[in-house]
């Protein structure tokens, strides 16, 4: 199967009348939204948007994203969605590495995409070892500005002919003639064709933008009901960013199996248990935090009967959560899967959420996973090693990364860094974390990310980075620095501009020569860099460091402490970082 029909259009010719979308007042159908996203394709070409060109997109989730996702398709453009908590130095790089042509955003995010054209600007003058084709910075369009210009033209002129050249026609599935009211018929689907590129982070530092197929989206969904089944009253909610694939998942199986989408601005408990009842969601996609903040603002009453199936990924479903979900019958299913999957890869059956409680089930049905040791030999059920996968819905690899994609594709299996093992029956089980990968809230933080903007402080000598246990988050990062020798930061660090020259740091610095006094070891432990400026210099040096990291990197990227030792970090002969072993060195710091 190379070609499928376009998904929206031929769900408008199915069934014109069925809702398509339920986003806060607004009750779409299929035909109107075919409808709104037909005169946006228009207006995008007609703008100079291309087949191939990179578009990034900087929005939180609203109708217009999905207008705008569905619009990009027909246009064969290629869909670069950026996380909007991103730092803007975080999100240019991004940019930059897509290569991309055009950056569009949504009013809330006007200030954020400032920011980013104003850090892309400030990359133009440096190297930053982009690898992408770094020419032109992106044009910025307001997504509100497009849909209301598509908007006016529709009303006064025909629409524009579609941008994209039509692919070889595959065997008709459609009747005959579609109905007169339609657009001119969109191209079919090319499932080998690139959709978007995701970025997402990676061990050595630099985010990897992976590449999705329409065949990854496509075989994702049909795998994705071949097991939880599809009902003709299911309504999926989507409360995740569409900016992650858990999200933007969503969007194409609402297309591809006809069922509405209800979608939610951002995650609020109380208005994601409402909507479950008013709107009656059959199936909502959901992390861990999100599910456990649902349960506190429930309390006891049980969910509706029609909530059949809430699918729990994006990182490590706790077991007292899971338990605490079977005990008042709440349908959680667990799922393992990445960006580089197309979200799910393998996931719990329904059938089997009790029996295997904490698994996240069996490959999805077009799906193969191994569980392999280090040389790539399959080890026995029981045995935790790397999960390797592959199947339709795996990612054919980086954008511009040969490297990275050579390292992960081997022997014909996507190695995804993850341990886990399979027991007698084939249920997967993801197993204990990762060192170089803390997940918080679902978003992934990647220690190396944070110690190279630590080592980028002056007063830094060494920086490592683990994640610790956290009841709200699952994980959040904390930093052990080694600073430099005192002659060398207390001038110019510590009582200078180095630091001070950072927004706000200055009014808040500690005084550099103050005197040891009592109390000052309560975080240093044993012997610290900043021992002989109290416990006071401390706290305004950590505050100085957080602040640093605040300016480059996204919020939940921060670390939650700065610690200080004198020790050099624990390494390997070859200098590598020992982060297991860092744990130790801070818990000694921490008591
Ligand atoms: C959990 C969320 C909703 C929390 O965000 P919230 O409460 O809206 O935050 P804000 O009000 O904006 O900010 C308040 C403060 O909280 C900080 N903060 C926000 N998020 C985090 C975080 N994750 N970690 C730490 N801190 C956070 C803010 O910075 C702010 O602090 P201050 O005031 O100091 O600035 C939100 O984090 C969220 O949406 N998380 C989910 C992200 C996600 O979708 N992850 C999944 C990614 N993975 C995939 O896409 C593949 C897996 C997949 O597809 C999947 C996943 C789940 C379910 C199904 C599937 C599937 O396979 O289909
Ligand atoms: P991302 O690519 O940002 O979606 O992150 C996916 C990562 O989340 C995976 O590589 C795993 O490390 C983690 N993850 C996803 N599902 C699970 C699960 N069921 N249990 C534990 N970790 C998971
Ligand atoms: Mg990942
Ligand atoms: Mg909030
Ligand atoms: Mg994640």
């Amino acid at each position: 199967l190379r070609h499928v029909p376009d998904w929206l259009r031929r769900q408008a010719e199915l069934q014109p009348g069925g809702l398509a979308i339920v986003a806060g007042r607004e009750r779409w159908t299929f035909a109107r939204l075919d409808e709104r996203v037909a005169t946006l394709t228009a207006h995008l070409a007609r703008i100079g948007v291309e087949p191939g060109q990179r578009v990034a997109v900087l929005a939180g989730n609203g109708l217009p994203y999905v207008i705008l996702v569905h619009a990009l398709i027909r246009v064969r453009a290629i869909l670069v969605p950026l996380n909007v908590r991103l730092a803007p130095a975080e999100l240019a790089w991004q940019i930059r590495d897509a290569g991309a042509r055009w950056l569009i955003h949504d009013d809330d995010q006007a200030e954020h995409a400032a920011a980013v054209l104003a850090a892309l600007e400030a990359f133009a003058a440096q190297d930053h070892g982009v690898t992408g084709d770094a020419a032109a910075p992106p044009q910025p369009l307001s997504l509100s500005r497009l849909l209301a210009a598509a908007g006016d033209l529709a009303s006064t002129g025909p629409a524009a002919p579609q941008a994209a050249p039509a692919p070889p026609s595959p065997p008709s599935l459609s009747p005959a003639s579609p109905s007169s009211a339609l657009p001119s018929p969109p191209p079919p689907i090319d499932l080998a064709a690139p959709h978007c590129i995701i970025y997402t982070s990676g061990t050595t530092g630099r985010p990897k933008g992976a590449v999705l197929t329409y065949g990854n989206h496509f075989w994702s969904a049909v795998a994705s009901a071949l097991n939880l089944g599809l009902h003709r009253d299911d309504r999926w909610l989507c409360c995740l960013p569409l900016f992650h694939v858990s999200g933007l998942s969503i969007v194409f199986r609402s297309v591809i199996y006809g069922i509405p989408m209800v979608l939610h601005p951002r995650f609020d408990p109380a208005a994601v248990n409402a909507s479950i009842e008013r709107d009656r969601v059959t199936v909502i996609s959901v992390v861990a935090t999100m599910l456990q903040r649902m349960l506190d603002e429930r309390g006891p009453r049980p969910y509706p009967e029609h909530l059949r199936c809430v699918l729990l990924g994006g990182g490590p479903a706790p077991r007292p959560l899971l338990e605490a979900c079977a005990a008042r019958s709440i349908p959680v299913v667990q799922t393992y899967g990445m960006t580089e999957t197309a979200s799910q890869f393998a996931t719990l059956a329904p059938a089997d959420a009790l029996r295997k409680l904490g698994s996240a089930g069996k490959p999805l049905f077009f799906n193969e996973l191994r569980i392999v040791d280090d040389d790539g030999r399959p080890v026995p059920p029981g045995e935790v090693g790397e999960i390797v996968v592959r199947g339709p819905t795996v990612t054919p690899g980086y954008h511009n990364r040969p490297d990275a994609t050579a390292r992960a594709w081997r022997d014909g299996w996507f190695h995804t860094g993850d341990l886990g093992y399979v027991d007698e029956d084939g249920y997967l089980y993801v197993a204990d974390r990762r060192d170089d990968l803390i997940i918080s809230g679902g978003e992934n933080v990647y220690p190396a990310e944070i110690e190279s903007v630590l080592l980028a402080h002056p007063a830094v000598e060494e920086a490592g980075v683990v994640g610790v246990p956290d009841p709200e988050w699952g994980q959040v990062p904390v930093a052990v620095v080694r600073l430099r020798s005192p002659a060398r930061w207390e001038g110019e660090a510590c009582g200078g501009e180095r630091i001070a020259g950072h927004e706000g740091a200055s009014g808040r610095q500690g005084q550099p020569g103050r005197p040891k006094g009592p109390g000052d070891e309560a975080t240093g432990g044993s012997a610290t860099g900043p021992d002989q400026k109290g416990a006071a210099g401390r706290a305004s040096l950590e505050e100085a460091l957080l602040r640093f990291c605040a300016e480059r990197l996204a919020r939940y990227k921060v670390p939650r402490r700065v610690l200080f030792t004198t020790e050099p970090l624990p390494r390997t002969a070859s200098g590598k970082l020992q982060r297991h072993r860092l744990r130790r060195t801070l818990d000694r710091l921490h008591r």
